[in-house]
């Protein structure tokens, strides 16, 4: 059901330092920055590996608003890691298999996401406090 890490999401307070930090000290490259209103979020993607079920990412993620998802997460717990984002073949099934097994499903239909792929959070409540999101990309 899961091809691959797609990416880890990690929340900060300052994008363009921390896309510095992790240029600088781990060598990575920015493929995408886009701002998402939907989720509230200014956004890089940093390229770390290529695989056979695709590509693995960093995602920063600066709050566009402090009442936001991330906003909310930096003020009751600072910096840090955010999410974790998993590839899958076709979101909806993922979703719907997913749900079927009693895992709170955030979303109820796939939003979009970076770069063009379809998304959908699980609640880090009944993942063991890990905030999920699958992700279907739109590079197969
Ligand atoms: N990881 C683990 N636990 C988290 C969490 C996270 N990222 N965010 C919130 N929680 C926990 C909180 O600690 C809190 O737990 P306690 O009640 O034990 O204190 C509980 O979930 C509720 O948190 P909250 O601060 O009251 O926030 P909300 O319930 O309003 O929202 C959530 C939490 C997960 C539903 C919301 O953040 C959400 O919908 N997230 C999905 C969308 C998102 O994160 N978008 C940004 C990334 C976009 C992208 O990746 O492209
Ligand atoms: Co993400």
């Amino acid at each position: 059901m899961l091809l691959r890490i797609d990416h880890v999401g990690i929340a900060c307070h300052n994008l363009e330092e921390k896309i510095e930090f992790y240029e600088s000290t781990f060598g990575l490259v920015v493929v995408s920055r886009e701002v998402n209103e939907e989720q509230g979020v200014r956004e890089a993607m940093l390229h770390v590996a290529d695989g056979d079920s695709g590509a693995s990412y960093i995602q920063l993620l600066e709050p566009l608003h402090p009442d936001s998802a991330v906003g909310k997460y930096l003020s009751k717990r600072g910096e840090g890691v955010h999410h974790i984002g998993y590839g899958v073949p076709d979101v909806a099934k993922a979703m719907a298999d997913i749900g079927a097994k009693g895992v709170r499903l955030i979303d109820e239909r796939p939003r979009h996401g970076s770069m063009g792929a379809s998304i959908a959070f699980l609640h880090p409540k009944d993942v063991g406090g890990v905030l999920t999101e699958l992700v279907e990309t739109s590079r197969h």
